[in-house]
């Protein structure tokens, strides 16, 4: 590899190379020198915000200094990378990570305080880095930590929102969306001006012999837009290694700024394109797992990918080695249908652009993609129509029916008396427009699909994607379970749980191979141990509550049964059947007699998530949840036996604080319905235990934990088919105790019944797709053996222990080694300095 400056003078640049701080004063020195002259504040107007700042900056320097040493070690050692192409990467916050993966902290800490802050407080300044709804987000997030930890050649691709999903305020019981601009300072970003790539849009193609006789397929004319890079430094934990993310922003192009317009005095007219442009990157879209075909999230989808795929190929090229090896060198790893263009991307590139011949390129493609799926449902399979595309990538489109074509015919040999299965697996839906089926372009593109829950894997090859397996064979389909970083969600979230662990296994060997956790067991009857562990939940559940006050303004006893269900808002994930059961339990409070009251345990219902700001159902369900709240929680008959708050804007930061929190957590999704579930793992690596239904992961944490420390309750997935038909026939009948619930609500006890009607409608009218009804008896009977087992707190405590042992398997480095192993064929890359001992803490 060549270096810019000469030999000679390498010396004198090497005396000077920065080397980042390695302890208490140096952090302090660099810190200080970041407030006075990056910020240009001082000792006489530093407040927390400035504090947090220079932090910030002087961590930035010692990630980035190893970010460009692990850059060089990759293209040197020039082995495979792997590409991870996400719409989302929930980050949440950077600082306290980086601290903890560099293995600073006590040093910033201390340093922080002889400066005049605390650290808690000055971690607390930082803006959540929200470019993400929810599971599928945080899940590349954890991905990414994991991919650098174990020293993995990995870059993630994704776009840079200015806009991270909206923030959630709560007035007068709804929900109301406030932008997120979350730019305003984010140093933990590099712009790479000089990395920037001309996307096209729009345009048509052109077909042409050229001189020599070869047939010239070529895109022109149209719009271009540029991507600029944005760098965002990964560090992995415990290691030198320090990746990259990669989010491009779009601006509009040099070329495009149109003088003409702007000589002849239609100044607005010209920056209007300038502004244009830069919309593709603007905001993130708020997702609900329905797919609503909106032309600029189309296009997002094409720059992200065209500008990702160009960055990959040139960093190929550098290696000069022929097209075939293409796929030794890169994967590329898609997660969900979203970047589903970068295929035909590929294909475009090899065959228009390197004049490779169809086939040979083809080859190329498959070897080079894996693509995840993270659904079932089919409202959320992405469509696009085909006029669009025909207008947005008008090349991209032929490109698709050549494809197929070529598909199809292989199906037909195949399978030549099966007429019917041609159109069932057509990339094309014959539909009005017609529509391009994404995830069967992903699945052909691809040369393996995985699902994230041994269920979930099983269910889409056979129900949505079972003509694929008689094609395919079922090889092309594998299963990785989903996983967690334990870094955030344990020592991060929970850092005095984590000391406890590390006293009693003798190390934070833990936080590298999560399955050291089983030596816990040796413990579950150490009274000194137990009492430890429970007084650690409670210390948890204190700070939730405090949180809580100053969220919401409503008081709550950490003393009772903290029980949560926080996520996206979905009637698939069933917060109706958690409120539905609250009034139940609100209810039967009021019928009880004293002696019957002292018995029950006090409970908190603690809400959170956000709902689509298109989904009505989904923020009905929030205002039912408010406003059964504001009656309960005010009811001096009631008292601490029962709370109900809705905590708002729920996030990656508030969660790290709700969850080492819960006593027990909500997962109780319509079996069959839920792909995984990655919360789940959190709050019982946390020492919660849960309620859930037998769908997505909690059937493998069931498996691994022990039944008897999971309260399981519901119908199963093979049964929903046939449940779903009874309530089509007239042949289900609602149970007494939910009607109960629902005369309540139709009284007005919780406001005007007309506002929350569809709730109820959509069970009694509209056929229960969602089987809150089937499903209502086993969750309440299941929540009063909860109130039963709680009482007695040395075996709650006992199964929590037990648990937390148990959860090894759900680190997200099992889920990435697995990755490595059966779809990308990579190898970690080893690094020496990893001897420069990082002290962990
Ligand atoms: C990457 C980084 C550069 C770094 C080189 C080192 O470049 O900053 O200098 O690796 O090899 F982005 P590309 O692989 O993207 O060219
Ligand atoms: C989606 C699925 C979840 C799954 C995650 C990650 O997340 O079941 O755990 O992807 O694979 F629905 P949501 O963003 O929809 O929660």
């Amino acid at each position: 590899v060549e270096s810019s400056i000469p030999e000679p003078q390498r010396e004198a640049w090497k005396k000077y190379s920065a080397t980042g701080f390695k302890s208490k004063d140096d952090f302090q020195k660099e810190t200080v020198r970041h407030i006075e002259t990056t910020l240009a504040r001082s000792l006489f107007n530093c407040d927390e915000k400035a504090a947090y700042s220079g932090t910030a900056l002087a961590f930035r320097d010692r990630l980035i200094i190893d970010w460009n040493k692990t850059q060089q070690r990759q293209t040197f050692a020039d082995q495979k990378r792997i590409y991870y192409l996400s719409l989302e990467f929930l980050m949440g916050r950077a600082l306290d990570n980086a601290m903890l993966n560099v293995g600073l902290k006590t040093a910033a800490k201390e340093g922080l305080g002889e400066l005049g802050f605390r650290i808690e407080d000055v971690i607390q300044q930082e803006h959540d880095a929200a470019l993400g709804n929810g599971g599928l987000g945080r899940l590349a997030a954890c991905f990414l930590d994991s991919l650098a930890s174990l020293n993995y050649a990995a870059w993630g691709y994704g776009l840079r929102y200015r806009y991270g999903i909206f923030k959630q305020e709560i007035e007068n019981g709804y929900q109301v969306e406030i932008p997120d601009y979350w730019l305003d300072f984010n140093p933990w970003e590099f712009p790479r001006n000089d990395v920037t790539i001309d996307v096209q849009f729009y345009g048509w193609v052109n077909k042409y012999t050229d001189d020599e006789g070869k047939q010239i397929t070529s895109w022109q004319d149209g719009e271009i837009v540029t991507a600029v890079a944005y760098d965002v430094p990964i560090p992995g934990y415990g290691t030198a290694t320090v990746n990259n993310l990669r989010l491009w922003s779009s601006k509009a192009s040099a070329g495009e700024f149109d003088f003409a317009k702007f000589n002849s005095g239609e100044y607005e007219n010209a920056v209007a394109d300038e502004q244009r442009a830069e919309t593709i990157s603007a905001v993130l879209y708020p997702n609900d797992n329905m797919d609503r075909g909106k032309e600029l999230r189309l296009k997002q989808q094409y720059f992200w990918c065209a500008a990702s795929l160009h960055d990959i190929i040139r960093r190929f090229k550098k290696s000069k080695r022929p097209w075939k090896d293409f796929p030794e060198q890169v994967a590329i790893q898609l997660n969900d249908t979203h970047p589903t263009l970068a295929i035909v991307e590929l294909q475009r590139i090899l065959v228009d652009l390197e004049g490779i011949e169809w086939n040979a390129a083809w080859e190329i493609v498959t070897k080079t993609f894996g693509y995840t799926n993270h659904t079932v449902l089919p409202e959320a399979l992405e469509k696009w129509s085909v006029p669009l595309i025909q207008h947005l990538l008008p090349r991209h489109l032929q490109i698709i029916y050549d494809i197929n074509l070529y598909f199809l015919q292989q199906v037909e040999r195949r399978f030549p008396k099966d007429r019917d299965m041609l159109g069932r697996v057509s990339i094309i839906e014959e539909s009005q427009p017609k529509t391009v089926r994404m995830a069967y372009l992903a699945i052909i593109g691809s040369h393996k699909v995985n699902g994230v829950a041994e269920l979930h894997s099983d269910l889409i090859k056979t129900t949505i994607f079972k003509d694929f397996v008689k094609i395919y064979g079922p090889d092309k389909f594998t299963n990785v379970t989903n996983g967690i970083t334990p870094r955030r969600w344990l020592h991060q979230a929970n850092p005095r749980l984590s000391e406890l662990i590390a006293s009693k296994l003798g190390s934070y060997e833990f936080l590298k191979d999560l399955t050291l956790l089983n030596k816990l067991e040796n413990f579950v009857d150490d009274k000194d141990f137990k009492k430890e562990w429970a007084e650690i939940k409670y210390a948890n559940k204190v700070r939730l509550a405090q949180h809580i006050l100053s969220a919401t303004g409503i008081s709550v006893n950490p003393k009772a049964l903290f029980d949560v269900q926080v996520k996206r808002i979905h009637e698939y994930k069933r917060q109706q059947l958690n409120i539905f059961g609250v009034i139940h339990r609100y209810l039967a409070i009021k019928n009880m007699s004293a002696e019957e009251r002292k018995k029950l345990a006090p409970r908190v219902s603690i809400f959170g998530g956000k709902a689509a700001p298109g989904y009505w159902m989904a923020k009905t369900i929030i205002h039912l949840v408010n406003k059964v709240g504001d009656v309960v929680n005010n009811d001096k008959d009631v008292g601490d036996l029962l709370k109900v708050v809705f905590i708002p804007d729920y996030n990656v930061s508030k969660a790290e604080i709700i969850i080492p929190a819960s006593d027990i957590s909500e997962h109780i999704s319509t079996a069959g319905t839920e792909a995984s579930g990655t919360s789940n793992m959190k709050f019982v690596l946390n020492g919660g235990l849960v309620i859930g239904t037998l769908d997505g992961a909690n059937i493998e944490i069931t498996r691994e934990i022990g039944e008897q420390n999971v309260f399981l309750f519901g119908n199963l997935s093979e049964d929903v088919e046939d449940l779903r038909h009874n309530h089509f026939y007239g042949n289900h009948q609602i149970d007494p105790e939910l009607n109960k619930v629902f005369d309540e609500i139709k009284k007005g006890t919780f406001g005007d019944e007309g506002a929350f009607s569809s709730l109820v409608s959509a069970i009694l009218d509209h056929g229960d797709y969602y089987l809150v009804s089937d499903d209502f008896n086993s969750y309440c009977k299941t929540q009063d053996l909860i109130d039963e087992t709680y009482k007695n707190q040395d075996e709650w405590v006992s199964k929590s222990i037990t648990s937390v042992a148990r959860m090894g398997f759900f680190t997200s480095d099992r889920c990435i080694n697995e990755y490595a192993d059966s779809i990308w064929n990579i190898e970690p890359l080893q690094v020496k300095e990893e001897a420069e001992v990082r002290s962990r803490t």
